[in-house]
């Protein structure tokens, strides 16, 4: 029984790296967490190494507690980042990307423009509010448009028709937001009053899902082949497929298949959640620990 515990002792002594969800999905000596939430490269905090170019540069912000990530750009508030290419960002309501409209006396369209330019969006005038069913957003009181994929550049617009003056007591004010489909279910209360979340100074705010990608190198050069030519931009680590993101804004990494890790670290240190094969890394391990 002795040289059996020996051993186990001598694994967990030597091996403590083995389990994989204690490497980083950072970049060496930066700032995982913002309280609960990763931060993920190619998005990072502080020091430019950290992350990939300033696009993708966040802050924790401390003076919340608890703390709070940002973006630097637009300083909106983050609730997530995933590595399949969508970020959640809390968002004034009133705002851009995909689209819902609450309302009984509203005109609401959103406009976009990248190589054509798009209009959509819908007219609701409901005087009664007995035809709202609550969980029903097609059109009575609630309508959702999807925006075309890469749009990175989208305007809503508000009208009104009589001011809100026939449906003053159970609709008050308009509302336009961009929000994840699955997150909003409508609810005829929202009508009367709408307050999710305030933010510091009291505007409602609604989770934002963001696409995000790698940028192509340039306008015309749209492909992963092109991409990996130039190793400097390349973006995609060793073990790991370039892809063309769903959102068509640019392309996405991925592991392998049997890898995991974060696909956009690449500098091959052992102490970085880049992707790694599970079996592979226990494998050598093992074997270092009987030898
Ligand atoms: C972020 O989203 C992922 C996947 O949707 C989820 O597993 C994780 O718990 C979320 N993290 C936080 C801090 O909300
Ligand atoms: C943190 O938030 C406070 C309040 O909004 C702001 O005054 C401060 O400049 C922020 N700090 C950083 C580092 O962004
Ligand atoms: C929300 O919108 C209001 C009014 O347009 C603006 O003053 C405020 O800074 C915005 N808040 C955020 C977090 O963008
Ligand atoms: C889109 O609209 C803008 C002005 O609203 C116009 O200048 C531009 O030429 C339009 N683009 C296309 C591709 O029609
Ligand atoms: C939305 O709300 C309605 C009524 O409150 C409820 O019946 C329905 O299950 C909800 N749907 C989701 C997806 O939460
Ligand atoms: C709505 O209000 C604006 C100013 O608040 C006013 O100029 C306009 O005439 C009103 N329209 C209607 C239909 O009441
Ligand atoms: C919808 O749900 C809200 C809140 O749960 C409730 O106050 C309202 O009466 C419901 N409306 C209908 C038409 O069922
Ligand atoms: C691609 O675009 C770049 C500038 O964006 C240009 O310098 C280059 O000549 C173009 N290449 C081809 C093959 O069109
Ligand atoms: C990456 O993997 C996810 C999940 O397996 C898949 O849905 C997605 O299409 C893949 N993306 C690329 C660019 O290969
Ligand atoms: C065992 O794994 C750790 C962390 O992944 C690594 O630093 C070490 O070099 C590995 N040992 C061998 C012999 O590969
Ligand atoms: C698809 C495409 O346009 N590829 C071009 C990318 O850029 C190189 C030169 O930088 C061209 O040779 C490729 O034809």
């Amino acid at each position: 029984m002795g040289p059996l515990l020996l051993l186990f002792f001598l694994l967990f002594q030597l091996c403590p790296a083995v389990v994989p969800s204690a490497l980083s999905l950072t970049k060496p000596g930066c700032q995982e967490k913002c309280e609960n939430l990763l931060v993920p490269y190619p998005f990072g905090i502080g020091d430019t190494n950290c992350y990939r170019n300033p696009n993708f540069e966040v802050v924790c912000n401390d003076t919340y507690f608890p703390p709070k990530l940002f973006w630097v750009d637009t300083g909106k508030e983050i609730v997530n980042i995933s590595l399949q290419g969508q970020y959640r960002l809390l968002n004034n309501v009133s705002s851009d990307y995909q689209f819902t409209a609450i309302g009984c006396d509203i005109m609401a369209y959103l406009y976009g423009s990248k190589d054509y330019n798009f209009t959509s969006g819908c007219i609701m005038l409901c005087p009664n509010k007995d035809a709202l069913i609550n969980g029903s957003c097609t059109g009575f009181g609630c309508c959702q448009t999807s925006i075309p994929k890469g749009y990175k550049h989208v305007e809503t617009h508000v009208l009104s028709f009589y001011n809100h003056t026939n449906v003053y007591d159970f609709n008050p004010c308009s509302y336009v937001f961009v929000v994840d489909y699955n997150w909003y279910n409508f609810s005829t209360s929202d009508l009367l009053n709408f307050n999710y979340y305030l933010d510091d100074e009291g505007y409602p705010q609604v989770p934002l899902v963001v696409d995000w990608a790698i940028d192509w190198p340039t306008k015309n050069n749209t492909s992963c082949e092109e991409a990996m030519k130039d190793k400097t931009s390349y973006a995609c680590g060793i073990n790991n497929v370039c892809g063309i993101s769903k959102n068509g804004l640019g392309y996405s990494c991925n592991c392998s298949q049997g890898y995991h890790g974060n696909p956009y670290l690449q500098n091959g240190n052992q102490d970085i959640n880049e992707c790694v094969n599970p079996n592979d890394n226990l494998w050598s391990n093992f074997s270092f620990c009987f030898n």
